[in-house]
């Protein structure tokens, strides 16, 4: 392992920054002006952390697109991440293929030395005078079995002690609360004490396997309108190394009151068959109404209505809906 990464540094802890999904529209039924209210959230979390001598972690999905993102956001990504030494792991929306690539936004952040990508090698340092360790696997990418600590020294400040061994991932992890989605069970993985797992949008309980803590801290953006997200408050995971170990906190970063950001829910209730077919219009017409910029609420509103249709004219109706449209996912 190459000591160029070890640090002796002035930092007292981590800021685990959860899938911000910057993006250059507004996702799903928000109703606010997204990119920039995203991109403000995470400038947000970085000056936090600076000012609480705090390492920034991105725990993946720093972006929803991978591709075309706005010059503009890159730009300031650019600007807000100079100097900071910014860490983290690529999720599955930063890459197009199974990997990142050089097409990929996030891969000019990586060139520009905005943020290091930790499969190359972990951070390796001190903390609060303690040795500390914090490795990762992006998206698709082996979590290990186990971390050897180097014996050059590097991962022991002080030559004696152990360090503490963090390791983010952005994985399906089989946790409470993910059954659905989860396929990879937590497991004990000799040296790792502490896995942070991306990927997950909202808070779910720890899991203790062996020495290894499962942490879920969530995200700090509400891209979907479901009662998870609603539940759900933008926050980050604050660890502080202490003496004895770490404490952690979550850090609620400042945002607007739900209903300011979504489009309040629209009808429901199937338009019944009108042969003037006024119900239908006046359905279609409230939904452009409160228009969302991802077309959500439409696919669904078509579902429920276009059987009145005959079935040639319904289908058409149905693949044009979803041309235009796209699914938000974590
Ligand atoms: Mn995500």
């Amino acid at each position: 392992m190459s000591d160029r990464h070890v640090q002796r540094s002035d930092y007292v802890g981590v800021l685990m920054i959860g899938d911000p999904h910057l993006e250059g529209r507004a996702p799903g039924f928000r109703k606010d002006d997204y990119p920039r209210v995203i991109l403000e959230k995470f400038r947000w979390c970085v000056s936090y952390a600076q000012s609480n001598r705090l390492l920034p972690v991105v725990l993946g999905d720093l972006f929803d697109k991978p591709r075309d993102n706005p010059t503009w956001m890159i730009g300031e990504l650019i600007e807000v991440l100079a100097g900071v030494g910014c860490i983290g792991i690529y999720g599955n929306h930063d890459c197009a293929d199974p990997e990142l690539s050089d097409h990929d936004s996030l891969s000019l952040l990586v060139k520009a030395r905005s943020i290091r990508l930790l499969d190359d090698a972990p951070w390796i340092g001190t903390m609060n005078g303690r040795a500390v360790v914090i490795g990762g696997s992006s998206y698709r990418l082996a979590i290990p079995d186990q971390f050897v600590v180097p014996t050059d020294g590097s991962a022991a400040a002080d030559g004696s002690e152990r360090p503490i061994v963090f390791w983010i991932t952005h994985h399906d992890i089989l946790v409470p609360g993910y059954e659905e989605h989860g396929r990879l069970k937590p497991r004990a993985i000799d040296r790792i004490d502490v896995v942070i797992n991306g990927h997950i949008h909202r808070r779910l309980d720890d899991v203790q396997c062996g020495e290894t803590l499962w942490i879920t801290p969530g995200n700090i953006s509400r891209r979907s309108r479901s009662d998870a997200a609603t539940a759900h408050s933008p926050a980050a995971l604050r660890i502080d190394i202490t003496s004895g170990g770490y404490t952690r906190t979550m850090i609620e970063v400042p945002h607007a009151k739900h209903e300011d950001v979504f489009h309040a829910a629209v009808i429901d209730e199937s338009i019944e068959h009108d042969p003037s077919l006024s119900r239908f219009i006046a359905g279609l017409a409230e939904l452009q109404k409160r228009r969302t910029e991802s077309g959500s609420g439409l696919v669904a509103f078509l579902e429920k209505n276009v059987s009145q249709f005959e079935q040639p004219v319904a289908d058409e109706i149905m693949r044009l809906a979803k041309e235009v449209t796209t699914n938000a996912t974590e």
